[in-house]
């Protein structure tokens, strides 16, 4: 199997590409990546980070692929420094994705209820497009609101992701507090459905990146959707656990690492 991941190498602060390539091969799949950009730190709380496009790159890179007929069984794109680079993702979508291969779209966009440093309306517009080509996509509760133009926080999780099924069949909303648990709901063609962690509190950059990348590689490796959802959000929930006495400046992302092995005796065991 193998995986394009399309996101950004932020170099400092764990998410992107820095938790999607160590995450993905650990599942015992190739990840190739295109980066789109490379920041100096994520724009999550850092001052002064440097942001090198990558964009007029990337014509020449698809170029080269298409000499060597690349084809990819999943296309997963994270954060997406402008309009310009959704269009490419679609391009890259057409090209490269072999028929019956997936698509998983998690639309960076923002969180906290706002949008990130850069993001426009304009540019959530086009990100509801590239959705309505995705398979799976994979919103936190932020970008589930812009996305289905409702405010937030959603008053009905349910009705919210029900919403989103309009735009893609396989909505995956993460992040929603609910009662003191921490809740991910996700729609298909038989309803909505909920599964509900413990809720710690605190914020980390990277920990949606972190969620996509399990998702990802546990789908690639043959986990059902709901298998995938409960593996990466257990995963998730054991990382943050960890983190939240290990690391002081949430800004610096994840501990992920320690918990990867636990995350895949699930993977490789026959049960799950
Ligand atoms: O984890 C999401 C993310 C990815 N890439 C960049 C970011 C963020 C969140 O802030 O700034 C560059």
């Amino acid at each position: 199997m193998r995986v394009l991941a399309v996101n950004d190498i932020s170099c400092v602060g764990k998410c992107s590409l820095s938790v999607s390539l160590p995450i993905i091969s650990a599942c015992g799949v190739t990840c190739d990546v295109l980066p789109t950009a490379i920041l100096s730190t994520h724009t999550g709380g850092f001052e002064g980070y440097t942001f090198r496009d990558l964009t007029d790159d990337i014509p020449d890179i698809v170029r080269h692929w298409e000499q060597l007929q690349i084809q990819f069984d999943f296309l997963y794109s994270g954060y997406l420094g402008s309009i310009a680079q959704i269009e490419l993702v679609q391009t890259l979508k057409r090209k490269f994705l072999r028929a019956g291969g997936k698509f998983i779209v998690d639309p960076v966009m923002g969180d906290n209820g706002a949008l990130y440093a850069g993001f426009t309306p304009a540019f959530v517009e086009k990100m509801r497009e590239l959705c309505k080509e995705a398979d799976f996509i994979l919103p936190n509760a932020t970008e589930a609101c812009y996305l289905a133009k409702v405010e937030y926080p959603a008053q009905d999780s349910e009705t919210l992701t029900e919403a989103l099924r309009g735009l893609c069949p396989r909505p995956i909303v993460t992040g929603i507090l609910e009662n003191g648990k921490n809740c991910v709901y996700y729609g298909d063609e038989t309803g909505v459905h909920r599964y509900a962690t413990e809720n710690i509190d605190g914020f980390f950059c990277g920990a949606g990146d972190v969620f996509a990348s399990a998702f990802t590689g546990a789908l690639a490796r043959g986990k059902t959707e709901d298998e995938a959802i409960l593996l990466a959000t257990d995963f998730v929930t054991a990382a943050i656990r960890r983190s939240a006495t290990e690391v002081e400046d949430k800004r610096y992302g994840l501990n992920f690492e320690k918990e990867i092995f636990h995350f895949l005796q699930r993977l490789n065991s026959k049960r799950d």
